[in-house]
């Protein structure tokens, strides 16, 4: 058996945040793929009694450890591994500050925007994609800005804020309507030097469930 298993399916950038930072730091794990799609197991009134409560994915077993929320997930294996971990007390909260950014307003839109272009029953409403893309464009624009002033969001090295903040940027461009890289410079080198980490991969290829079936 694995030391660590992953509740997580390729389609979700939440998880992927998790997925890579196992790969990256070479850990000795397995993904537990969730039929988001079809089944929903997340939606199950057992996943949400035995797995997580908040009926969501990524969920990170760890012996008799389930963590929930992918910011909780690399900050528990950040200090388990020293490795992306932040160095110093500024750094930590600067890190989490980056991380709640990112949940609520970069992948935290983007994720959903993304959704409801191409996984929805039905697809968005105008309206609210226009909505969604407005915050999108905002918090890129902010990211981009930052990574203006160093290689990675908190010092000289990657840390788990910018794993984190990669969550939904490696997908195809096809599938938001718009290309992330090519619009902001600095972001679109900063996934680059990520993507030269040794152990990357793609979230189509690091969790299962990609294609999805017809
Ligand atoms: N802030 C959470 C977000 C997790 C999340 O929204 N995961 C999605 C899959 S990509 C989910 O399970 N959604 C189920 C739901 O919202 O009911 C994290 O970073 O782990």
């Amino acid at each position: 058996m694995a030391e660590y298993e992953l509740y997580c399916f390729a389609q979700s950038g939440n998880a992927y945040r998790a997925a890579l930072m196992l790969n990256l730091i070479g850990a000795d794990w397995r993904p537990v793929f969730v039929d988001f799609f079809g089944a929903g197991l997340q939606r199950t009134p057992e996943f949400r009694s035995t797995v997580n409560e908040m009926g969501e994915v990524p969920v990170l077993v760890h012996g008799a450890k389930k963590l929930s929320q992918s910011g909780v997930i690399l900050s528990y294996l950040a200090e388990g591994c020293k490795k992306f971990l932040p160095q110093g007390d500024a750094a930590r909260l600067e890190a989490l500050r980056w991380i709640i950014f990112d949940n609520q307003k970069v992948n935290g839109m983007l994720g959903p925007y993304r959704f409801l272009r191409n996984f929805a029953k039905q697809p968005g409403h105008p309206a609210v994609m226009e909505f969604l893309k407005g915050r999108i464009d905002n918090a890129l624009g902010i990211l981009d800005k930052r990574l203006a002033n160093g290689p990675y969001l908190v010092g000289a090295a990657p840390t788990i804020a910018d794993l984190s903040l990669v969550g939904y940027l490696y997908y195809p461009a096809e599938e938001f309507g718009f290309d992330i890289a090519a619009a902001h410079s600095n972001i679109a080198a900063w996934l680059d030097r990520i993507k030269k980490l040794p152990g990357w991969a793609h979230p189509y290829d690091l969790m299962p469930g990609h294609p999805l079936p017809k």
